[in-house]
């Protein structure tokens, strides 16, 4: 049955025009209608959650109208679209996110009230969709907010994991994993798709095509389905709402019926588990590769079902397929959706009958890559005989691609062996392996790092013949951003209706640079004193949450230090908790008439390690120890208290970050790309204690040196030291020294079970440089606590830094994104502008 258009407008244009209405009376009566029509409660029976629930639909039905009109508009306009591809979303709560956008805080605030509940209370009814590890997680998440609050046609792709990140809880100190179940209850931010399945083939064997060479038939019975489930974007102040398409592996067709009539129910329902499978879990792995194969073919389906979607969604314009980079940028988040490169070409050759250079052309012109680290074990790499076996196609594909690469790269350097082997896709180890970031940078037009110091190390050290080979150009810097919504005008309303103040309007939520102004009032008393309330209520908050998480009880006025991220040697949670053991033994020394006078301090740590690291485990467990002993030590009483927070989220994070007053981030020079939560702190007002490493760089030149705390030695000197500490005994200094002498004295339980870590150090050639930082550390602590007795010049730094980080809005990083590598525009949607 065909539609007549000008009818379907017309119905579509009224829709439109009539947003629906915002009073609360309306509004009262879509949360009724929910609870008794979409969860068969009644208002008296209404518990919390049932009020989350209803809340939430009736606030997605707003949202939906101005999500359907934004794809509706995006598509008749055939603009161009970026597509963010990323094996992690964390995303965290929706909610109250949605609230802010649709400027409809106060109205629920308000209905909720009548009927007896606070907001506050059901905005924590929800449970975070944490379909991520860490900081590339959040980014993405980020990303697509400043995508669709600055109006850019975007859409990120990712897999709806059933489970996860995993849930941590401390028993005895240590760190147990719990699966989380977050779609055990209903998820009102999710809507499923049946109608858009694609068929993504496993195994098989290939025919090759008689009348063409460069086409295959590949034969596979495996076969499984990838089905779409969206997620909204809001926007703030903006009607644009951005999508996250997530697949998830459909078991429907998979049920053997004629297994199941036979008696063999196991059989009958066996394709099905393997398929689901799929999209069960989420790696749990930050910074590391495992190479598991499950986690390859969570890649591939991955990649298939967005490929398809996006050539599918292409194909509707009618052009020619070799204009899709006209229509289509795509992104790749690290190398883990890389087989999207061999999958285009597959469906590009195969499908669409293209010749191989006309579809490496479209290839290399449609995707960008962005590297996010260079610790030799995050590194993707894949067995050829593992490929080979799942994807037989692609394994073709890419040794065409390493041959035709490797042949123009010998053309122009004759002879150099040497050079050949470095840079070849295939690695010659036994077995032969794929180098996932090479395939990566081949099969892109752009390749950036994240931080100017990563951009540079990694054109110094991975990809330095590439920049030979394929030109300067193609290596670009995009220094990482955070959304100014979430990390400040959610989680801080404090602040944020204080810069409001100061701005005259929340523009600045969507316009950054506008924070600027905060430096006209950094002498007004008046203005400084309500700056320190606002951080003193966070830390209040914090200490509420401190309570109820870990029984600790804190003192809201000490000085709050904060750690909060994924436990990695690298980040050196150890040396934090060395400098906090050595602090103890100090405070210890003292008379109490001397301690009384010592600034009071509340170190808090977060942060998961990953199931299988065994080390990042162990700090953990060290870091309990500690804390047990000195919160129990009476004659320490609140000068020194430390805390770990059990199961560190996004939702935790909220939470943490408004309310640190120094947040430390000390990675040995050189091995964290960036950082992003270092931006978030600073954004909210706190100050950094970290090494010359990744965007803290930046942050320093931005907001001016007086306003950060730097120690350790730098990128350029890191190999030499690490040379040296290889052939030569570490030197710990006198307070290293003494702390490891307290673990070794069973001060904190048993020393034998922190052997390791102590070992890691001064046996196992200290890569990540302890000995060598410890001393310089300590020195900035101390540089720290005299600033921080100086009240008048902290709240001076404060108020300074946050009047001058509007760079690290991912707003702007977008906009370079959007101008210097996906070539897209902005598209504002309005109502009005559906009539065209
Ligand atoms: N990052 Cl490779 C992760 O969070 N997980 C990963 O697997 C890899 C990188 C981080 C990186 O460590 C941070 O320095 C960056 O700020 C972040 O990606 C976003 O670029």
């Amino acid at each position: 049955q065909t539609k007549t258009p000008s009818k379907v407008d017309n119905m579509f244009q009224n829709y439109s025009h009539s947003e629906i209405a915002r009073d609360t009376a309306t509004i009262k009566n879509s949360v009724i209608m929910h609870l008794t029509a979409t969860f068969l409660r009644t208002p008296t029976s209404m518990d919390s959650g049932h009020a989350y629930l209803a809340s939430a639909f009736s606030v997605r039905d707003r949202l939906l109208q101005r999500w359907n009109l934004t794809n509706e508009f995006h598509d008749r306009m055939k603009a161009k679209r970026v597509y963010y591809m990323s094996l992690e979303f964390l995303i965290g709560r929706t909610f109250d996110n949605a609230l802010l956008a649709l400027d409809l805080r106060k109205e629920y605030g308000q209905t909720l009230g009548e009927v007896g509940f606070r907001l506050e209370d059901i905005i924590d009814e929800e449970r975070d969709a944490a379909l991520g590890n860490g900081g590339l997680g959040r980014l993405a998440a980020c990303y697509v907010d400043s995508m669709a609050c600055s109006d850019y046609p975007g859409w990120g792709y990712g897999l709806r994991y059933k489970y996860g990140m995993f849930q941590q809880q401390i028993l005895n100190g240590y760190q147990v994993e719990v699966p989380d179940c977050w779609l055990d209850s209903p998820n009102p931010w999710e809507f499923p798709r049946p109608d858009v399945t694609y068929p993504v083939k496993f195994y098989g064997h290939l025919v090759r095509d008689p009348n063409n060479d460069d086409r295959y038939i590949w034969e596979s019975n495996v076969v499984y389905d990838a089905m779409a489930f969206d997620v909204p974007v809001p926007g703030y102040g903006t009607t644009n709402v951005g999508n996250i398409r997530l697949w998830s592996c459909k078991t429907n067709s998979l049920f053997d019926l004629n297994k199941f009539n036979s008696g063999d129910y196991g059989g009958a329902t066996g394709g099905q588990v393997a398929a689901q499978i799929l999209t069960d879990v989420l790696y749990p792995n930050d910074n590391t590769n495992d190479g598991k194969e499950l986690r390859l073919r969570q890649e591939y389906l991955f990649c298939s079902a967005t490929m398809q979607d996006i050539i599918a969604r292409f194909k509707k314009t009618g052009r020619p397929m070799s204009e899709l980079p006209e229509l289509a940028a795509i992104q790749l988040n690290d190398t883990h959706p890389t087989l999207g490169v061999p999958e285009l070409m597959r469906i590009l050759l195969d499908e669409e009958e293209m010749s191989w250079d006309d579809a490496w052309e479209v290839t290399t012109r449609t995707f960008a890559f962005t590297n996010h680290t260079i610790l030799p074990e995050a590194m993707e790499k894949w067995p050829v005989p593992m490929l080979d076996k799942i994807l037989p196609r692609h394994m073709g594909i890419i040794y065409k691609i390493n041959l035709y690469f490797l042949q123009a790269v010998e053309k122009r350097f004759p002879g150099d062996r040497d050079l050949l082997r470095r840079i070849s896709i295939i690695e010659e180890s036994n077995p032969q392996q794929v180098r996932m970031a090479f395939l990566a940078c081949v099969g892109s037009h752009k390749v950036n790092g994240v931080a100017a110091i990563h951009s540079d190390i990694i054109k110094q050290t991975i990809f330095k013949d590439f920049v030979r080979i394929q030109g300067e150009d193609k290596f670009i810097n995009k220094t990482n951003g955070v959304s100014p919504r979430r990390w400040m005008n959610e989680c801080n309303p404090d602040m944020s209706d204080l810069i409001t103040d100061v701005v005259g309007d929340r523009s600045w939520v969507n316009d950054l640079a506008k924070v600027k102004k905060l430096e006209e009032r950094v002498a007004d008393e008046d203005f400084r004193r309500r700056w320190w309330d606002a951080k003193q209520k966070n830390k209040q908050r914090l200490a509420e949450y401190i309570l109820t998480t870990t029984g600790i009880q804190v003192n809201p006025n000490a000085l709050f230090d904060v750690q909060v991220k994924r436990i990695h040697e690298y980040k050196r949670q150890l040396m934090n908790i060395l400098s906090v053991i050595y602090r103890y033994h100090c405070l210890k020394q003292m008379t109490p008439e001397v301690r009384a006078k010592e600034l009071h301090r509340v170190v808090i740590f977060a942060g998961k390690a990953a199931s299988g690291y065994w080390v990042a485990k162990q700090v953990i467990k060290l870091i309990n120890a500690v804390a047990e002993v000195v919160n129990a030590d009476e004659e320490i009483g609140d000068v020194l208290k430390v805390v770990f927070i059990p199961d560190y989220s996004v939702t935790a994070a909220e939470y943490i970050i408004p309310a640190s007053d120094i947040s430390q981030h000390i990675s040995t020079a050189g091995t964290e790309a960036s950082g992003t939560s270092n931006m978030k702190f600073v954004l909210n007002g706190g100050i950094i204690l970290g090494t010359v490493d990744g965007a803290n760089i930046e942050i320093g030149e931005e907001i001016g040196e007086e306003q950060i705390f730097f120690f350790g030695c730098l990128a350029h000197e890191v190999e030499d030291f690490r040379h040296y500490l290889r052939f030569n005994q570490p030197k710990p200094d006198d307070a290293l020294q003494t702390a490891f002498d307290m673990i070794q004295r069973n001060t904190f339980g048993d020393g034998a079970i922190f052997q390791p870590l102590i070992d890691s150090v001064v046996r196992g050639g200290d890569v990540y440089l302890l000995s060598v930082d410890f001393p310089s550390y300590i020195q900035a602590h101390n540089a720290v606590e005299d600033a921080y007795r100086n009240r008048e010049e902290w709240i001076t730094k404060s108020i300074l830094s946050v009047a001058r980080m509007s760079k690290f809005s991912s707003d702007r990083s977008i906009q370079e994104y959007a101008e210097e590598v996906w070539n897209i525009e902005p598209v504002r949607v309005t109502s009005c502008s559906m009539g065209i």
